[in-house]
């Protein structure tokens, strides 16, 4: 390690006075001009963890949802993962140090992790349409080559992109080639083999309405455009030509709005969907005759998904396990429809994809999906194996569910949840069952749901439990949240401090709207047990 050189490097990145930040729910993230440092610090790190690990190690700076002067930056890990959780401790003390203590740090962070500094590195790099992205990620660049550690910038990607590269990189090809063309046509591949029964049969091209959020994901779905056109014409909005980003529009603001973003010109009944800044969230809706307007959110996609999943695997006899992972933000029709209906089970777990995504590799298919339109479906080798041998020894009807499941597994995105990539397997179903949006949507009626977000003094004084569903502290809380659920039918609240922002969250469900006073209850009570009386709603 030349220390010289990352001194002199480190004194043009200089931290702000007094600026604490931590690697939270999805890595970093900050009004853009606080994050120079923290990005040439994060290009050190990921050179030390590609050392550690032997493999290629991948920077993505993005804020995605967050407005578009934001900005953040995630390293991702050797099989396209998230950053193990004790890198994500060295990660928020390296973006911490002062100046004069950044050697110190860096050698702890190498004998603790013991990192051999004789290896190489290898880093990948890729970034949003975000204004301040590029100089941002110049400054990951500066980083990993002072400490001397080579590197491949892809520039303009999605998120889920970067996964997919890191992810083939590491298994030398065996997951798909590390370029943006081979990403569009393992995709398309599978896409177009998987529809090409469905369109033959005489459906007529099928087309669908893309809010892109203003960002990266228009540019991506304009380059792939061409590649699945045959089957699917895409029309996209809010592509970054006029509009900001993530601003009245986006995946997350239809989600948390219940809302159609602006922009979009929506018929009814028409198909319609968004994905979030980055392209890693997609979230479906239309509007009816009357007018009203419909969300179809990542529990009805995980139950579109698993129950094709599923029929195909009852086509080829095979007795493979399948679960379907959530959060506490599942809509409780979805879990009783998977649960009761679809004879599937289903499990729990705290927000933020590195738990669902950890959880769900525990099942030969693990379909995991959160409310916002995060998710994917990971199949496990030995599952994939059995797929294909199947797709080869089976005939008839059973030879081609079998080889649907392969071209299934093609298409998914098992490194990260993949807008685009669920957009396709969306597509796919829904033309090969004769599915319409609403036929779609009527699976289930989602319970009515309240979503708040509430400053308080310190959200750090609630912690919880039970995957986040219960409020271990301040005490009394919980007893007071559970007074007032039982006094409502099908309902359910929990409140638990954000990852991403200095702010705690609110959510509550039951049969009707008329129960909604139950969320401003849960929330004056929170004020009152934190101390926070000066706090107040936001959303
Ligand atoms: C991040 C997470 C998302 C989670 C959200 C929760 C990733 C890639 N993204 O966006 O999964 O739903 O944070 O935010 O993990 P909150 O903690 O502020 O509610
Ligand atoms: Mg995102």
């Amino acid at each position: 390690m030349d220390l010289d050189a990352i001194t002199k490097h480190s004194a043009l990145h200089i931290k702000p006075n007094g600026l604490i930040l931590q690697y939270g729910t999805a890595g970093f993230r900050a009004k853009a001009e606080h994050l120079d440092h923290v990005m040439f610090r994060m290009g050190l790190l990921a050179v030390l963890r590609s050392k550690q690990t032997k493999s290629t190690i991948g920077v993505m700076v993005t804020a995605s949802h967050n407005p578009e002067e934001d900005n953040g930056v995630k390293l991702i890990d050797p099989l396209g993962e998230m950053l193990a959780p004790s890198w994500e401790e060295h990660a928020t003390c390296l973006a911490n140090a002062e100046e004069q203590d950044m050697q110190r740090v860096l050698m702890d962070i190498s004998e603790k992790a013991a990192v051999d500094l004789q290896r190489k590195a290898f880093v990948v790099i890729g970034r949003d349409t975000r204004p301040s992205s590029e100089k941002l990620s110049q400054s990951v660049i500066d980083g990993i080559t002072v400490l001397g550690g080579q590197f491949h910038d892809y520039g303009l990607l999605t998120t889920p992109q970067l996964h997919y590269m890191v992810c083939c990189r590491n298994t030398h090809g065996g997951y798909g080639t590390a370029t943006i063309e081979g990403y569009y046509q393992k995709l398309s591949k599978a896409f177009v083999e998987l529809t090409k029964q469905a369109f033959c049969s005489g459906d007529e091209n099928r087309s669908l309405k893309v809010d892109c959020a203003n960002g990266i994901g228009a540019l991506k779905l304009r380059e792939m455009e061409h590649y699945f056109s045959q089957g699917l014409t895409v029309q996209l909005f809010n592509d970054g030509t006029k509009g900001k980003l993530n601003h009245l529009c986006g995946a997350d603001f239809v989600k948390s709005h219940q809302k159609p973003p602006q922009g979009m010109e929506m018929k009814s009944n028409e198909r319609c969907c968004s994905f979030d800044g980055d392209a890693d969230r997609i979230v479906y809706y239309y509007r009816d005759t009357d007018g009203q307007f419909h969300l179809i959110d990542g529990d009805k996609i995980a139950t579109l998904i698993s129950s094709f999943l599923k029929e195909l695997l009852l086509e080829v006899e095979e007795s493979l396990n399948i679960g379907v992972v959530q959060t506490a933000y599942a809509n409780g029709s979805s879990t009783r429809y998977l649960e009761e209906v679809m004879k599937v089970p289903v499990y729990c777990t705290k927000t933020g994809v590195k738990h669902l995504h950890h959880k769900a590799q525990e099942f030969d298919i693990g379909v995991y999906f959160e409310a916002n339109g995060h998710g994917t479906v990971l199949f496990s080798k030995a599952a994939e194996m059995k797929i294909k041998q199947l797709a080869e020894e089976l005939e008839d009807k059973k030879r081609k569910a079998a080889k649907m499941l392969e071209n299934m597994i093609n298409l998914f995105n098992q490194a990260a949840g993949d807008a685009i990539s669920d957009m396709l397997v969306i597509e796919a179903i829904l033309a090969l069952k004769g599915l319409t949006v609403q036929q779609w949507d009527a699976l289930y009626t989602d319970l009515p749901n309240r979503q708040l977000k509430v400053k308080v003094v310190d959200r750090q004084l609630i912690s919880t439990t039970d995957a986040e569903r219960r409020a271990v502290t301040p005490p009394g809380l919980q007893e007071a949240i559970d007074d007032l659920v039982k006094k409502y039918k099908l309902s359910r609240a929990f409140v638990r401090p954000s990852g991403t922002e200095d702010v705690v969250r609110v959510y509550a469900e039951a049969d009707s709207q008329a129960r909604f006073p139950m969320t401003s209850k849960c929330e004056r009570n929170l004020q009152w047990r934190t101390l926070g009386r000066t706090g107040k709603q936001i959303q």
